[in-house]
């Protein structure tokens, strides 16, 4: 591990290095200075996920360069911790990644006195809302194509139920069996959750340069539950708005964590919506059309319905995809998110 950080900071400062966050795809590390102080983070990037790492690596640094420009301009004091900021491959500065043969390695600076939080106060959610709203107004001036798209079809409802339907047809973990009830309710709802792509077929609804994965833990936030930074900057690329909206919805508004399996204890928080919604409109209201407005509750339902048929799709491939702790995990998030 010291080798590989050694490639992006001097070996004479670094200290401790410790197992960090809770994302599904990456590893993540924090690595502290000498003195004991959490300067960066070190991931493994998950090249199953993302085959395409320069293509990958070369949009966080367009992302995070606009992100910068703008705070910048803006004159803001806290700028540094309110974007992410990748350090080069010390002996091959023109890239942000480095290749040990196998794994793909990346460096970033650690955002000091932030956290991550699972539960949020409906005044957090409105920080938050105005955050995205904000985040996705800024990427708006990167040019059409500039973004390569890291994951094919990443938020297709078409391709996720086609997945689906592909992992029953073939059954490799022997699972199709004993989840005939969640694929029953699954399909009951199919044709509701395929609006946006209808839409887009007719042309009314606009692809724009969006998040693709704005889960609750994907902002970090500083002591006073104010939004510092947008982070995991993996899925940027262009899609609808309503992912945006919707997975934050679906981790924010739930009342219990995505994998909890009692399901007595999941709800929706209306008050977390309402915040959310408000702040998101302030953030993006500019450059929002009445279409994209009207369907967002129809997005707050979509995206729970599309990560339960993924997670219900994993669990069926065997789990190669999200990390696991047991055995029945993707079938309880897959409940869970249905
Ligand atoms: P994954 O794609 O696996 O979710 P993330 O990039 O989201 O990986 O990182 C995992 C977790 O690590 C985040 O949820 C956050 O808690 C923490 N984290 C990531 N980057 C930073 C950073 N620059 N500063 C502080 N914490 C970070
Ligand atoms: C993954 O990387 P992470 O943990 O922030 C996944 C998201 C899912 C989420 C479900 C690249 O997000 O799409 O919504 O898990 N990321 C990828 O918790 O597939
Ligand atoms: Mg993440």
């Amino acid at each position: 591990m010291e080798h590989i950080i050694s490639k992006f900071v001097s070996t004479s400062e670094i200290g401790e290095m410790k197992p960090f966050g809770n994302g599904h795809i990456n590893d993540t590390y924090v690595v502290s200075d000498r003195e004991g102080t959490p300067r960066w983070i070190l991931q493994r990037v998950n090249h199953l996920v993302f085959p395409r790492i320069e293509v990958l690596q070369r949009n966080v640094a367009i992302v995070s360069d606009t992100m910068r420009e703008r705070l910048e301009a803006e004159g803001d004091p806290e700028a540094e911790r309110k974007y992410l900021y990748f350090f080069p491959n010390l002996e091959e500065p023109e890239k942000n990644y480095y290749h040990d043969g196998e794994n793909y390695w990346r460096v970033c600076r650690f955002i000091p006195e932030s956290m991550s939080m699972s539960e949020l106060t409906p005044t957090a959610a409105h920080h938050a809302g105005a955050a995205f709203g904000q985040f996705e107004e800024i990427l708006s001036v990167i040019p059409e194509g500039r973004l390569g798209e890291t994951i094919e079809n990443f938020h297709s409802m078409p391709f996720r139920l086609q997945q689906l339907r592909d992992a029953v047809a073939q059954d490799a973990a022997g699972r199709v069996a004993e989840v005939q009830d969640i694929l029953a309710e699954i399909d009951r709802r199919a044709d509701s959750m395929l609006l946006q792509e209808k839409l887009y077929a007719e042309g009314k609804l606009p692809k724009r340069t969006i998040h693709c994965d704005t889960k609750v833990d994907n902002i970090l936030f500083d002591r006073d539950g104010k939004v510092l930074c947008v982070i995991d900057l993996d899925t940027v690329m262009p899609s609808f708005i309503f992912s945006d909206f919707g997975d934050f919805l679906r981790t924010a508004a739930n009342t219990t964590r995505e994998d909890d399996p009692n399901l007595d204890n999941v709800s929706f928080r209306f008050d977390i919506f309402e915040a959310f919604a408000g702040g998101y409109l302030k953030g993006a209201h500019g450059f929002l059309t009445e279409l994209e407005i009207e369907n967002l509750p129809y997005a707050t339902a979509l995206f729970p319905y599309m990560q339960g048929v993924r997670f219900l799709t994993d669990y069926l491939n065997g789990d190669t995809y999200y990390k696991i702790t047991h055995p029945s995990h993707n079938l309880e998030r897959a409940a869970n998110q249905i």
